[in-house]
């Protein structure tokens, strides 16, 4: 309060906070704002908080380098983040916001003949869920790309990429403040800077949230949180199979738009984009210890340099304006963990890895049905906490953008 600019109207209302709600979601990131957007608008269900201890967006919404795509390895995962494009190809229109969706195409280049096949069967896995992706040569990946040193003689020559046209980038902020205005508007509390501090459970039920601001009654609450998303599930006695580490990622200076398509490389552990203002946006792997830091790090820009010029020397006089560190709860298939739990009302939407932001749609939507039917729907059938007492998991590292 107070803080908005004078004479603007207020996007989203910062109102006080009620002593119970239908539903609390804990996490005030894309996921959250999403689960709440479509339980207001799928389902009816509008008597809903949305609590952050920061600020919305500030957490992995707000850190990510907003690619998103759906070529990933196994049935399962390419349907849930297909659904997930589709619902973004759509966002702008439907939130009535400009998500500046620029579905500019994404490379995943292939440097050894292990590379090549796993990109053989990624695009095939792809192709069955009529998702559009082939894999190219180094002379096509050439054509899209001509800044890619593509000469035999670097230390990990591209042998061919995985082409996946629909992939992209889209504004992240944008994607946040969008849901937040449209599940705002249907009468969604959004309440910031209010620290979850206890989940209450009695008889294997929830029935109510603790909060820095009090108590909340509730029979249903959403564990939407990354990074802390284990500590949260704790407070339910619930126990997560998640480890998080800090991912960074970093900006340049702008310059003239020359780089038309993602292009990732999972061996040399950089992905790279241009955004509609020019400048390059990089990112690698999450930093190879746990951790709740969000600083950034030498050694990562460092590495970072190194792996970008073997890919396109010819950056080498760009500047790098500023980089940063986001958290990522990282599970042992590399797919997340979604759905009902053994406490009654509490439901958990965690577990991302590094693919949270992509699938922030389906995943509102998914987790919404969920908690209005309660059933868990099918396309997240597979992402249950319970896989991990069944073995049956759903092994996604395969498509990671880069090696964790
Ligand atoms: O999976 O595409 C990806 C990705 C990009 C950045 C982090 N993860």
């Amino acid at each position: 309060k107070g803080l908005s600019q004078e004479g603007w109207p207020e996007v989203w209302s910062q109102p006080d906070m009620k002593s119970s709600y239908d539903v609390v979601i804990i996490g005030g990131g894309l996921h959250g704002l999403a689960t709440a957007y479509y339980l207001a608008k799928n389902h009816g269900i509008t008597n809903i908080a949305v609590i952050d201890k920061g600020y919305i967006g500030g957490g992995g919404s707000g850190r990510n380098t907003s690619i998103l795509r759906s070529n990933y390895l196994t049935p399962d995962g390419v349907k849930f983040y297909d659904r997930s494009l589709k619902l973004y190809e759509e966002l702008s229109g439907e939130l009535n916001f400009n998500l500046m969706f620029a579905q500019m195409g994404h490379l995943s280049l292939a440097h050894d003949d292990g590379g090549m096949r796993t990109m053989r069967w990624r695009a095939e896995v792809n192709k069955v869920q009529g998702v559009n992706s082939e894999v190219i040569d180094a002379d096509a990946v050439k054509e899209l790309v001509p800044y890619i040193d593509t000469s035999k003689s670097t230390r990990y020559p591209v042998l061919g990429a995985l082409y996946h046209p629909p992939g992209g980038t889209i504004r992240h902020d944008a994607v946040v403040w969008g849901y937040a205005r449209a599940a705002h508007e249907m009468g969604v509390h959004i309440i910031q800077h209010t620290e979850v501090t206890g989940i209450d459970v009695e008889g294997g039920k929830v029935t109510g949230v603790k909060t820095s601001q009090g108590n909340i009654a509730t029979e249903t609450a959403l564990n939407a949180t990354a990074g802390w998303s284990s500590l949260i599930s704790d407070m339910a006695g619930i126990r997560m199979p998640v480890t998080t580490s800090p991912l960074q990622a970093a900006v340049t200076e702008p310059v003239k738009p020359f780089l038309g398509t993602v292009v990732v490389s999972g061996t040399l552990h950089v992905y790279v984009s241009q955004t509609d203002r020019g400048e390059l946006v990089f990112g690698a792997s999450v930093d190879p210890f746990t951790s709740y830091s969000m600083r950034g790090t030498l050694e990562f820009v460092e590495g970072l340099a190194t792996n970008v010029l073997s890919l396109m020397p010819s950056l080498s006089k760009m500047r790098l304006l500023r980089h940063w560190g986001g958290l990522c709860d990282m599970t042992p298939d590399y797919s997340p963990i979604m759905g009902e739990t053994e406490v009654d009302g509490f439901y958990v939407d965690v577990g991302w890895g590094t693919y949270g932001f992509k699938a922030g749609p389906v995943a509102g939507e998914a987790m919404a049905e969920n908690i209005a039917t309660q059933k868990r729907p099918e396309i997240i059938k597979g992402f249950g906490l319970d896989r991990f007492s069944s073995g049956r998991l759903v092994g996604e590292k395969g498509a990671a953008a880069v090696g964790h």
